[in-house]
């Protein structure tokens, strides 16, 4: 193996409840081949001892990625809205809509209930207000992609909610009639959330949900054609994105 490959190791934990599968962690790494095997096992690590239960099953798959198939991004630029309440924190959802040339934001926001249940994101069309995902439960899930790893940095097996937000928000913003994206974590403990597009930035919300709330969900907002639409999830799907310059900050 050589130092220039690449491989994408994905890993999806779940436990059983009442005799059917249920979700507990999934993440993601794009490595050089030498550092399979050590990200492999944190990855491994952090699918069985999850807060939500201890894993019953656990996948991981490794694939090579084609160097040339890789689109290199710059992580969006982000600042920081503290607000008192998760109420101000709508408000501010509301101010981003209007910024990012919604008229009526209430119409969009009123479609974040229908997330709550979902595995992925949803993509909204938000001219004519209607959902895009060919599958309405699983979502669209954005995928294949990482951040850039220096020489030395350190290889956690929990999550980084943060970096692997910014990630995702970037690959997302940079993706064809995205214009842009709204997150609330379903993370009960974890209240912070952000809003962002390639023109905004990342701009996080440090309270968009009550303490102790499930209700989480993401909606990737879209505006474009047909043809764009099927490019735009093609994109979020399966483009391997490496994104560059992530500000690091403890979980
Ligand atoms: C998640 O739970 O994965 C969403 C996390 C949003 C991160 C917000 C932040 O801390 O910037
Ligand atoms: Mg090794
Ligand atoms: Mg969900
Ligand atoms: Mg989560």
């Amino acid at each position: 193996m050589s130092a220039e490959e690449l491989y994408s190791i994905k890993m999806r934990a779940s436990k059983k409840e009442n005799g059917t599968d249920v979700h507990i962690s999934g993440a993601e790494k794009i490595v050089e081949a030498p550092d399979v095997d050590i990200f492999a096992n944190a990855l491994i690590e952090r699918g069985m001892h999850h807060s939500k239960g201890e894993a019953d099953a656990l996948n991981l798959k490794i694939h090579k990625v084609c160097k040339e198939n890789i689109i290199y991004l710059d992580a969006l630029s982000v600042e920081t809205i503290e607000v008192e309440t998760w109420e101000k924190g709508q408000e501010e959802i509301k101010k981003y809509l209007k910024e990012t040339g919604i008229d009526n934001p209430q119409d969009v926001m009123q479609f974040l209930d229908e997330t709550y249940a979902m595995r992925g994101a949803m993509l909204l069309d938000v001219d004519r207000l209607i959902r895009l995902e060919p599958d309405k439960k699983r979502g669209i899930r954005a995928t294949n992609m990482d951040q850039e790893r220096m020489k030395g940095d350190r290889i956690g097996n929990e999550k980084n909610h943060y970096e692997e937000a910014i990630v995702l928000a970037t690959k997302v913003a940079n993706c064809p009639g995205i214009i842009g994206e709204i997150c609330i974590s379903d993370d009960p403990e974890y209240v912070t959330g952000y809003v962002s597009s390639k023109e905004i930035g990342y701009r996080r919300i440090t309270k968009m949900k009550r303490m102790g709330s499930e209700k989480g969900g993401r909606i990737f907002l879209f505006r474009g054609t047909d043809a764009e639409e099927q490019k735009a999830i093609d994109f979020l799907q399966n483009q391997h994105v490496i994104v560059r310059n992530v500000p690091k900050k403890i979980c």
